[in-house]
Order: structure tokens, then sequence, then C-alpha cells
């Protein structure tokens, strides 16, 4: 990849969690990767004119607007970023492709099966215009996650019969910790399956090259009502913990675990992959390793590889082998496979077609445990 030096102007709305993660692989993309184009921090929008200066301050935007509609009308945007909350990736995204803006929305795609239909078709429209449409599902790039699709695709461990994901975390173990719009269905869409089990069935999908095509499911709310924001309570109104049996279209079967109360558990985001010649282990708090079998001999077991040689994914932009990486190098990658998309025209992984298809699975799941876990078809 060449470098033109070509500037773009980046448009971010959001500036929470996942603004300031993105305003950081926005700011240190051009340095560490060959990007044909080098993201300009033009502008960071949020509803609130003071804290989004502040914001902007800190993570390096130069100008703010507290309407993305004036975002994504300006001319000098040519990327708009969306880290909002699910209730507006619809509207926001839309109404961006259709002013011609690239756009990368973080998951999941959308809080509803009918909101991503619409994201998608905007997509398609505005593809044939040479615009691209990514979702964030940051764990695909993080490098051991993308060596096991590799190893996979090789045929390293044969045919995949076995998936099985989970994703733990502890942050609502607390009863009394207050109400976010994370525990609100007209704002999340659900609550830990769209947070955190979405990350798992695409990172499933990716790592094996399956579809998950039928699920049986079920959901649970431990905590109904929390501290609000004014004083009072408030009813949690999405699933605290989801849990699902899966097949795949290749044949392989799975199981997925997605819950916000696994105590001493912050970010374990794990999977293990079982094929017909040897198996594959990933735990996201040891980001850097992957554990692979692919010996059966007598003293065989799984090898721990030290994701951080020059020849492994995304390695080539960071430090010598053994300097190890981080969360936020995920999102570095996110948006160098962006911007390399942009600059060199390829269609950019994965695409709002992805996102779709885990948005079905996530509606397959909320359907299946809705109605005594009936086995549910996507
Ligand atoms: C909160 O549970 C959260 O920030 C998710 O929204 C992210 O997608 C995940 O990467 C980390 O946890």
């Amino acid at each position: 990849m060449t470098r033109s030096g070509e500037r773009i102007g980046v448009g971010l709305v959001g500036h929470a969690f996942m603004g300031a993660v993105h305003s950081q692989a926005w700011r240190t993309v051009g340095h560490f990767f060959d990007v044909p184009l080098v993201p300009d921090l033009a502008v960071l929008c949020g509803r609130d004119a003071a804290r989004t200066r502040a914001s902007a301050d800190k993570y390096g935007w130069r100008e703010v607007e507290t309407d993305w509609r004036a975002l994504v009308a300006r001319e000098d945007i040519g990327i708009v970023d969306v880290c909002t909350p699910g209730d507006s990736h619809a509207d926001i995204a839309i109404a961006a492709l259709e002013a011609g803006k690239h756009v990368l929305c973080e998951k999941p795609l959308a809080n509803s099966v009918e909101e991503a239909e619409r994201m998608v078709a905007a997509a398609e429209r505005a593809a044939a215009r040479g615009v691209k449409a990514m979702v964030a599902f940051n764990y695909r790039r993080v490098p051991a996650l993308a060596l096991a699709r590799k190893l996979v695709a090789d045929g390293e461990i044969g045919e995949v019969r076995h998936v099985r994901a989970v994703y733990l975390q502890d942050w609502l173990s607390d009863a009394e910790s207050p109400m976010t719009w994370r525990l609100r269905k007209e704002t999340a869409g659900s609550g830990a399956l769209g947070d955190l089990g979405a990350h798992i069935v695409d990172a499933a999908q990716f790592v094996t090259g399956g579809l998950v095509t039928g699920v049986s499911a079920l959901t649970e709310t431990f905590v109904g009502e929390r501290p609000d924001e004014r004083g009072g309570r408030d009813r949690v109104t999405v699933d605290d913990a989801a849990l699902f049996l899966a097949r795949f279209d290749n044949g392989a079967v799975g199981t997925f675990e997605a819950t916000r109360y696994a105590l001493g558990r912050k970010n374990a985001m794990r999977i293990e992959v079982n094929g017909s010649k040897g198996s594959l282990a990933f735990d996201f708090e040891s980001m850097n390793e992957l554990s692979v079998f692919t010996d059966a001999g007598p003293d065989s077991g799984f090898r721990r590889v030290l994701v951080t040689e020059p020849g492994h994914p995304y390695l080539e932009g960071w430090w010598p082998p053994g300097h190890l990486l981080g969360y936020e190098h995920t999102f570095t990658h996110e948006v160098a496979d962006l911007l390399s998309a942009i600059g060199t025209g390829v269609d950019p992984h994965p695409s709002f077609a992805d996102g779709l298809r885990v948005q079905r699975v996530l509606d397959a799941v909320q359907t299946s445990a809705g109605s005594g876990s009936a086995w549910t078809s996507i």
C-alpha cells in the first residue's frame, strides 16, 4: 500500500467510551500504518456543546457540532463514524450514506432487523457510487483471532465441529449500580445479548467461516429495577444474560453465553473451536495469545502461540515480538482496514450485510427465548 498523503475529514458522533476509543484509533492510525488516506480529526458531534467541546479538546478534534444532521451535511467530512446508542444508528448511518459519506457504525448494527435491513439497502445504494460502509466488530481485528480465522481457512484444524463462545463481564453484579441507556430496550435494543452476544456471534462466524442457521435460547433479567438518573427507580427492560445453542451451515454446532453478571470476569470474550484435526482457543483477557492443538500424538497438548511476530496479522505496524498489544489497537486496525478499503476501492468487512446477519441471530435468540426455547431458524 502506498501513502498518497491525501487527507480525509472524519466526523465522529458520540464521545463516551466508544467515542474515546475510536478517537484514539483515528489519531494513531496514520502514525503506525501505511494507509492510503490520512484521517483529519475534523469534527466531534454530541448533543451538549460544552461537554462535546471538552471531549474534543481531550481527544484531539478540531471542531464540534451539536446536531448530527449538520455534521452529515458538511463538505469537509468524508467519513462519518457512528458511536451513539443503537437507537440512532439507522438514522445517522442512512443519512450519511445518502450524503455520500463513508460510514463506520458501532455494533450491534441496529436495534432491530427492520432497521438493519434499511441500513443494508442504503449501503448497497451507496456502494454503487463507491461509498463504503463497515460495522465495527473490533474483535475481528485482534491479531490472534485474525490468525485463528486463517488457520481454520487453511484447513489446519480440519472440519469445524464445535464452537464454544462466551462473553463474560461483571459490571452489573451490584443490584444498586445505576440505570444506563444500555439497560433500556428503547435505546439499546437488547441487553447482554446485543452488547456482548453480538460480538461472539460475529467472532464465531468470522473465525469459522460458517453462518449460524438456527438457535434455541433462553434469556434472564436478574435485577428488574435500578436507581435512575433522577433519584428514583426505573425498570430494566433488557436481558442481563443470554444463553443459546446454535447450528451452523457448515455442520458445526455451537454454544454461546453472554452475561454482565459473571463476578470476577471483566472482559472474558472467549472462543474455542474444535475441528476434525485440531482445536483453537482464545481468551481476550490474554489477547496476545492463541492456543493451538494440531498434533494428536501421545505427548501432545495445546501450544501457546504468542501472536506478536511481524508476520502475524496487523503486527507489521507495531512493536518487536513479545511487546504486547491491547484493546485500543483493535480499533486502530479497524480504521486502518476501512481507510485501505476506501483508498483502494475494495469492499470492507464486516459489511452492513454481515451486521444484518448477526442482527437476525439476535432476533432469533429473542424469539426463541420468548417461546420457551423453541428451535428458531434464521
Ligand atoms: C460494554 O459492555 C462494552 O463496552 C461493549 O459495549 C463493547 O462492545 C465491548 O467491547 C466491551 O464492553
